[in-house]
């Protein structure tokens, strides 16, 4: 795969020699540009007004020290990350990942998504994304606090409810969001919805733990639908065992799949009778402990550690763990074991030549700036919800998270269908999302 557009060729050229070693941030923008040849051909004015030029250059990186004492008196020191990428359409708005992995190419390449993903919610938010290289594995509560308020101490003069809103992201959940909603607000003396995530007594959404897993198997259950399958009678595969797999565990099985695998980065669990999503929730969100502990709770049950999950026999495989977790070797495999669909619940989970190798063979293929929009778009449920001081009931929040997964399905396979793709989500997502942040961006002038 090349990008054959001579101007984007060209823009990706000096894309890659600026940032040489951001080697998912640059993925992630190849990706997209390859989608937008033809509406860049059919569009003269995005060449004349830089349009891709801007949209690949964040407006504002915030890069900063964040020091926290840890339980035994020493001093740690993280780096913390907020990308500001865009904020044509809305204040800019994404989560926040703790992981040790993180990086400026991995934060960088999350904000961009997020911009598209974004925008196929149809609702006004821009994209943005942060985190830091802090491990919130095996640290105390007191320590996770610790670090959150330091985090918060730099970030707090960077966002609010219309400047910059975040939420949760890997390693970034109730617990986090709590702490760093109370730092926000300590330091600015503002009660406002300037995060979201947030829990119930203090201003979170109904349904916004939930959506993300279950925007995805209703965006699943749309692309299935229009291809004469179903989730019913389903072997359903799903990577991760946090916040995004858990629920889309519970929304797959509710839509009669059995989730036969789900895992951790140390190993898979494999239960044929179909795993029950609360014991998940007991072990990971209660317990914080490893997946391995569900033999405890089903000892019929198989655990293998170190095991690669797309190794198992499934119908659907949906990954919901995180980036290029889904290489070309695991989607043969999946192929060969007669996998007919894959959506995403993480954000890049499959490689671009595992991406390639589905859509050539046949299989459906979920793009996760659409297929896992359903979180963000609940945030911004969330934000309108804070605005007007009222709080929807779950069902209200939930009809709207469904009625927006299938208007992103729709308008996702329209805009590949325009252009000549039928069938190609991937590149229906790029070009339906970017549609709008241009015409913002034309309408706002050079800026
Ligand atoms: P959580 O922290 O709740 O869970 C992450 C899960 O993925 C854990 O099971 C974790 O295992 C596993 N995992 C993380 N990193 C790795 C790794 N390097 N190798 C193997 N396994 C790994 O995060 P979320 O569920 O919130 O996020 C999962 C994915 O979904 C991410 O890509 C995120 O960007 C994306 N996403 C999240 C949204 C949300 O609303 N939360 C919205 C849209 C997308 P372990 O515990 O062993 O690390
Ligand atoms: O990747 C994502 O869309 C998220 N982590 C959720 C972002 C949000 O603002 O709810």
């Amino acid at each position: 795969m090349a990008i054959k557009n001579e101007y984007l060729a060209e823009v990706y050229a000096g894309l890659a020699a600026r940032n040489a070693e951001q080697k998912e941030f640059l993925q992630a923008v190849e990706e997209v540009l390859e989608s937008l040849e033809p509406v860049v051909e059919a569009r003269p004015e995005i060449q004349a007004q830089g349009i891709i030029e801007r949209l690949i250059e964040p407006e504002r990186i915030i890069m900063f020290r964040v020091p926290w004492v840890d339980d035994a008196g020493k001093v740690q020191v993280n780096r913390g990350y907020r990308v500001q990428f865009n904020s044509a359409i809305g204040p800019y708005k994404g989560g926040l990942r703790l992981h040790p992995s993180v990086n400026l190419s991995i934060i960088k390449f999350l904000g961009f998504e997020q911009i598209f993903k974004n925008s196929l919610t149809s609702l006004p938010i821009g994209g943005g994304k942060g985190g830091s290289d802090f491990d919130p594995k095996g640290k105390s509560d007191n320590e996770v606090m610790r670090f959150c308020q330091s985090f918060m101490t730099e970030l707090y003069r960077h966002i609010g409810a219309d400047t910059d809103v975040p939420a949760g992201d890997i390693g970034v959940g109730a617990r986090e969001i709590g702490y760093l909603f109370g730092q926000y607000k300590r330091i600015k003396n503002i009660y406002e919805g300037v995060l979201t995530g947030k829990g119930l007594s203090y201003g979170g959404s109904l349904a916004r733990t939930q959506a993300t897993g279950f925007g995805l198997c209703y965006f699943t259950n749309e692309m299935l639908k229009a291809n004469g399958k179903s989730f019913e009678g389903a072997k359903v595969v799903i990577s991760g065992s946090g916040n995004v797999a858990t629920y889309a565990n519970q929304k797959a099985t509710e839509l009669g799949a059995t989730v036969i695998a789900m895992c951790d980065s140390n190993g898979y669990i494999y239960d044929p009778n179909g795993i029950d999503y609360t014991i998940i929730q007991e072990i990971k969100e209660v317990r914080r402990a490893r997946i391995k502990t569900y033999l405890e709770f089903v000892p019929d049950a198989q655990y293998v550690e170190g095991g690669n999950i797309w190794n198992v026999p499934c119908d659907i495989a949906l990954p919901c763990a995180t980036q290029n977790e889904l290489k070309l070797e695991d989607a043969r495999v999946l192929a060969t074991n007669g996998c007919y669909a894959v959506c995403e619940g993480a954000n890049m989970p499959s490689t671009p030549e595992a991406i390639a190798f589905l859509q050539e063979n046949g299989i459906l293929f979920g793009p996760a700036k659409a297929s896992n929009a359903g979180g963000v778009a609940t945030s911004a449920l969330e934000m309108s919800q804070n605005s007007e001081r009222l709080s929807w009931s779950f069902e209200e929040v939930d009809e709207k998270l469904h009625g927006i997964m299938v208007n992103i399905y729709k308008n996702c396979a329209a805009a590949a269908e325009k252009y000549g793709m039928p069938g190609n989500l991937a590149a229906g997502a790029n070009i339906a999302g970017f549609d709008k942040v241009c015409e913002a961006m034309l309408a706002q002038g050079v800026c």
